[in-house]
């Protein structure tokens, strides 16, 4: 029963979003006051002018430049006086435009403020260089309340005393397209957490070093982004009774595995290849037999080597010290790396084609021999494995020879089996380490960091997965901030005009919808022997030309309208990734290797394939990825910020029931309350201490405050029970 209460968030928007919230002020008025407006431009972006005339449907404007223009009325939009020019929240906005926010924004931006507040919402604007604001005297500035700029520590320090006050769990979510700092966010979240739940055990600093493990084997240099999240994440710290953490657990979600074998030009595999082929001992490399990352194909494909700025090496010290932090001894390291070494050789296999019918022999060389040896298996047993396929014919098992294209699909499976295996694995490794606090009964505060929105000229499979993952979250967003508030309010009969909020369930139908979406369609499709990609992409127009939210296309492509923008899908590929099968001789293999990881991770497939025989909607993958344009007004003005801004202004984000209220405040009143009745003792607290009835709401079960409310109350609580501890420390000493 985790409360959702306070929410980072890295912005995105598609202009289609833009909406006219304050149209209906008097154009005349402003002429006469002279007062700013924004105009929107012909390249489409907004310039400051004030308005000089007008007539029935146009306006001529000056702009700040000293050009007139004459933009029609409807492109007008009312400025903000300047005394507003920058402020923290855009809820102090007067006129909440998508100009004025993206103003506001940007001016902030100039002067390095990354960091906004949209009501109950931070907004964070990737900096893309070292901000200084992130130290230990930043930590303490916030905890001690001396700053109160927006930043995520605040925004932390507020989950931290919500869990401490009112014993509920917290959830920090963190959305945003891909490179927009989700990742960062969510460390520095951590590292605040850190240091106010830091106690004697030094099981903080086991938390936050898992950032380094799962960054080396989860996330990879994209067009987007130099370290990418490949897969998500919820990490759930855990905090006793007196607040200090005690554990934790981390979740994963859909690793991106067609990476491991195929990338596309410019972008690399996962961090962990380049680092150990760069940063490993002598001694260690001998027993890989390891090589240099470029003479790995499954790493020089794409003619990227390494990051600038990033040293592999010295990440690989920061690795293995990380795993020693988690208390993942040093056996096991040895086999992670084993297997890693094993993934990468397994890619040197090369074959060589016998016949006119594409039947192909394995190369007896030294990726077949490293590969085998690394695995615990022979080289002959390997090569059985990737050149044939035993089939059942009546009562006999033969083995039928496999073509150049079989076989390759057949080693590649092998290596992103093995390595997705060898990530849960990992995982739940470091999940046994940081379970030492689960006894302890205290709260618990959760950061859910997923990849972000992706949009290329050329989307696959994979963006399907990952942007489905995000217009998911979306929806939590939605729902939590807009709908289950307004909800709330009507519930507890508090007056309450509706606000409309743009709702992205069309667009999830269309994924969601049983037995005609998107995934069902896949699905099905995908267990059709027959099927193909294009007769994928005929039934999805076929089916779902209806919603509003899909696009067919002309060929194998189809497009769906997601709340972040349009994107273009390509079938191609998309029923064998999401069938993602092993075959049996390579699980066989698997289960007869010596090596005892590989054997456990053929029973986990076992048993999960037991389990379902749906499809591997978890098989994401990567395909050629060309650099999206990048539009920086696209990247800076906020998906449903200006509705997020609009609703907190108007509605009243703090809430507590009477009792918790009155048991909170009660005794703050000068004359005890003789009904005793919790709504009234609230009423008469919130009458005692002058709280303007436009500031408060009174509902059947709870109370609804606006903004800045409850600040006011918190400070005279705690001025008071300073001074009951004084009385008491008084006494003690008198007694002594
Ligand atoms: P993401 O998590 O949102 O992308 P990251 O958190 O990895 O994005 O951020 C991308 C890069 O931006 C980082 O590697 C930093 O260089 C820089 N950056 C982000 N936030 C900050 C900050 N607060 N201060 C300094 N630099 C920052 V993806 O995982 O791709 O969706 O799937
Ligand atoms: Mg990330």
């Amino acid at each position: 029963s985790s409360e959702t209460s306070v929410s980072a968030s890295t912005v995105s928007v598609s202009a289609a979003k833009i909406r006219e919230l304050d149209c209906d002020d008097n154009i005349a008025y402003y002429i006469r006051k002279k007062l700013r407006v924004w105009c929107r431009q012909p390249g489409g972006q907004w310039g400051l002018g004030q308005i000089q005339s007008t007539s029935e449907e146009e306006a001529f404007v000056s702009l700040s430049n000293g050009d007139v223009m004459k933009v029609a009325r409807s492109e007008i939009l009312p400025a903000n006086p300047d005394i507003l020019e920058g402020v923290d929240d855009l809820i102090q906005l007067s006129y909440l435009n998508e100009p004025s926010v993206l103003h506001n924004l940007q001016f902030r931006y100039s002067q390095e403020i990354i960091y906004s507040k949209a009501g109950p919402i931070l907004i964070a604007l990737n900096p893309f260089k070292d901000v200084q604001i992130y130290g230990n005297d930043y930590v303490s500035g916030y905890r001690q309340k001396l700053i109160d700029s927006p930043h995520v520590f605040a925004m932390a320090d507020v989950a931290f005393n919500e869990m401490m006050r009112d014993e509920v769990n917290q959830s920090i979510i963190i959305s945003g397209e891909s490179g927009s700092g989700k990742t960062e966010t969510a460390k520095f979240a951590m590292q605040y957490l850190a240091a106010l739940g830091g106690g004697s055990c030094g099981i903080e600093n086991e938390v936050l070093q898992t950032n380094s493990i799962l960054e080396a084997f989860g996330n990879a240099k994209t067009s987007r982004n130099d370290n990418s999240s490949r897969f998500g994440k919820l990490i759930e710290i855990h905090f006793s009774i007196m607040g200090k953490i005690c554990g934790a657990k981390i979740q994963t979600f859909l690793l991106e595995k067609s990476r491991v074998v195929q990338l596309a030009s410019g972008e690399r595999s996962y961090h962990i290849f380049y680092q150990l082929c760069a940063g490993s001992s002598p001694d260690l490399k001998e027993r890989l037999n390891l090589k240099a990352a470029n003479e790995y194909k499954y790493l020089n494909q794409s003619d990227c080597m390494t990051i600038d700025g990033v040293d592999d090496a010295k990440r690989f010290n920061k690795l293995m010290k990380a795993l020693d932090v988690v208390r993942i001894c040093k056996e096991d390291q040895e086999l992670v790396f084993k297997m890693v070494a094993a993934v990468i050789w397994l890619g040197n296999i090369s074959f060589k084609v016998t016949d006119n019918d594409n039947h192909i022999e394995v190369v007896d060389d030294e990726a077949l021999n490293s590969a085998a040896r690394l695995m615990g298996c022979s080289s002959q047993e390997l090569k059985v494995t990737l050149s044939t396929r035993k089939i059942q014919a009546g009562k006999d098992t033969i083995a039928k020879r496999l073509t150049l294209w079989q076989a390759t699909d057949t080693r590649d499976g092998l290596a992103k089996f093995i390595y997705a295996s060898l990530f849960d694995w990992l995982i739940e490794q470091v999940n046994k380490s940081l379970a030492v606090g689960k006894r302890c009964t205290g709260r618990s505060i959760s950061i859910l960091d997923i990849y972000g929105f992706e949009s290329f000229q050329k989307n696959s499979f994979e963006q399907f997965c990952i942007n489905y993952a995000n217009e998911r979250l979306q929806q939590h967003f939605n729902r939590h901030l807009f709908k289950l508030e307004q909800d709330d309010y009507e519930l507890d009969g508090v007056d309450w005009t509706r606000v409309d909020f743009e709702d992205n369930q069309v667009c999830l139908d269309l994924f969601e919808k049983k037995p005609l979406g998107l995934i069902s369609l896949l699905d099905e499709e995908s267990n059709f022997p027959k099927a193909t990609d294009q007769t994928f992409a005929n039934k999805l127009r076929q089916h779902l030309k209806a919603n509003p939210c899909f696009k067919g296309e002309r060929g194998r492509a189809f497009r769906v309208c997601h709340y972040a923008g349009e994107v273009l899908y390509d079938t191609n590929g998309f029923l064998e990734k999401n069938r993602d099968p092993l075959p049996s001789d390579s699980i066989q293999l698997l289960s007869s290797c010596s090596c005892q990881l590989l054997q456990l991770f053929s029973k986990m497939l076992d048993q999960s394939q037991k389990q379902s025989n749906s499809s591997h909607i978890g098989a994401l993958g990567s395909q050629k990825q060309s650099d999206s344009e990048f539009c920086p007004e696209h990247y800076i003005m906020c998906c449903g910020v200006l509705e997020v801004v609009r609703i907190s202004r108007a509605g009243y984000p703090t809430r507590m029931t009477h009792q918790e209220f009155s048991r909170r405040y009660g005794f703050l009143l000068s004359e005890a309350n003789v009904t005793q009745d919790p709504l009234s003792i609230s009423v008469s607290v919130l009458q005692q201490f002058n709280v303007p009835p436009e500031m408060y709401q009174v509902g059947y079960t709870k109370l609804y405050l606006r903004t800045g409310q409850i600040g006011a109350l918190e400070d005279r609580r705690k001025f008071l029970m300073r001074g009951i501890l004084g009385i008491q420390m008084c006494f003690r000493a008198y007694l002594a």
